[in-house]
């Protein structure tokens, strides 16, 4: 009988997709390297050596929210003295300081805020997009639109219409956690259903704007789970298009409710993330989020079939406050260099993936070249 590995080479091999049950298979092998290896050969397909990094700013423009999901220890109650909400004149300098230090993107997240109401997040973006119209915003995860729908009692076709009429650019990945019904009423009963989660994101598609997906792990979720959660998107993506990058984002425990989960170790981060980038064969870009995986197995992530190192960050919240060891932010030298020592070539990307800059390995790069 052929092991699993023997059975995805030769899928590999054909130009077929791997199945839920070989994916199945391959969480429950040991055999980390083999998976890496062919992980790797994957992704050096779609990609060659070349390593995608971008220069952006997160902004988490508030952590009061209506929903209390057990593994946020980021979010706040409304009244509790930790909470805050920034004026718009505060990501306003936010932003004046990414353009200076010469970020491409915004990437804005928020908790649902129980009284700000729709029109703060449509002057925020025309506000913003007037000011800086060259930084691109990634902006609202599907949980926040489908939020805003609803405090405003608008269709979300319309919103996500307004939205993208005044600047923004694409979404971000985050509030699709585990997809599956049975752990999502376990870790974040009050969020909107995985169902419901992929319904507007394929709304975002027909509207035009990318997005990403994320995907929690390292929780109370089994294996079956994750893989129910990657069939799930890798279906969506084949009838949109839609998905840029896929993110698996490494649990981190600590000031959460979920207090029998300790998070993910190395090798399931590295195999969650080789996985990935094996069944999700419709997907271009794997995302090592180092801020939730560390500096360190992001960087080793670069030989398991991730292509993308996203960001330098420069605030992060939603994993410090549950604890991430992981610094709160790049310098744009400091990837270039993580990204050349696992011998790969670095390439600043914009939102799209379109190439900026291209720095090869240092013994051939006494300039920087210009793609
Ligand atoms: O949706 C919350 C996760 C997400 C914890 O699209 C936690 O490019 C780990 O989505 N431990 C927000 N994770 C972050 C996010 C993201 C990050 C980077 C890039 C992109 C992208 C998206 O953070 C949330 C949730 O899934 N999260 N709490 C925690 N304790």
């Amino acid at each position: 009988m052929s092991t699993v590995i023997e059975r995805v080479r030769a899928a590999l091999a054909a130009g077929e997709r791997i199945s839920d049950a070989d994916a199945l298979a391959l969480f429950e092998s040991d055999d980390l390297l083999a998976i890496g290896a062919l992980a790797a050969q994957v992704n050096r397909r779609k990609n060659g050596e070349r390593v995608f990094f971008n220069v952006n700013r997160h902004i988490n423009y508030t952590n009061i929210c209506v929903n209390q999901c057990r593994f946020c220890a980021f979010a706040r109650e409304a009244g509790d003295p930790t909470g805050y909400a920034y004026h718009l004149d505060q990501i306003l300098c936010k932003a004046a300081e990414a353009q200076a230090a010469g970020a491409t993107e915004l990437h804005l997240v928020g908790g649902l805020h129980p009284e700000l109401p729709f029109e703060f997040y449509l002057r925020m973006m025309a506000t913003l997009k007037a000011n800086f119209p060259q930084l691109s915003i990634k902006a609202f995860t599907a949980v926040e639109i489908d939020y805003f729908a609803r405090l405003a009692d608008l269709p979300v076709e319309q919103v996500i219409r307004e939205l993208k009429r005044l600047g923004l650019d694409s979404t971000p990945g985050g509030g699709a956690e585990i997809l599956g019904e049975t752990v999502r009423r376990q870790i974040c009963p009050e969020k909107i259903s995985g169902e419901r989660w992929l319904e507007v994101t394929e709304k975002l598609h027909q509207a035009g704007l990318k997005s990403n997906a994320t995907m929690l792990f390292g929780h109370v979720e089994g294996y079956a789970d994750r893989v129910d959660h990657l069939a799930r998107l890798r279906a969506l993506q084949d009838r949109t298009g839609g998905f840029q990058a896929f993110i698996p984002l490494a649990f981190q425990p600590d000031n959460t409710r979920i207090p029998e989960a300790r998070g993910p170790g190395g090798i399931d981060c590295l195999k969650t993330l080789a996985i990935s980038r094996i069944y999700l064969d419709n997907f271009d870009h794997i995302k090592a989020y180092w801020i939730m995986l560390g500096l360190k197995v992001a960087q080793v992530a670069l030989a398991f079939g991730v292509n993308d190192l996203d960001g330098t960050v420069v605030e992060e919240k939603i994993g410090h406050d549950a604890g991430a060891d992981s610094p709160q932010a790049l310098s744009k030298d400091e990837i270039i260099r993580q990204i050349q020592a696992a011998g790969k070539i670095a390439v600043e990307r914009d939102t799209h993936y379109q190439p900026l800059r291209v720095y090869p390995a240092p013994a051939e790069n006494a300039d920087a070249q210009t793609d």
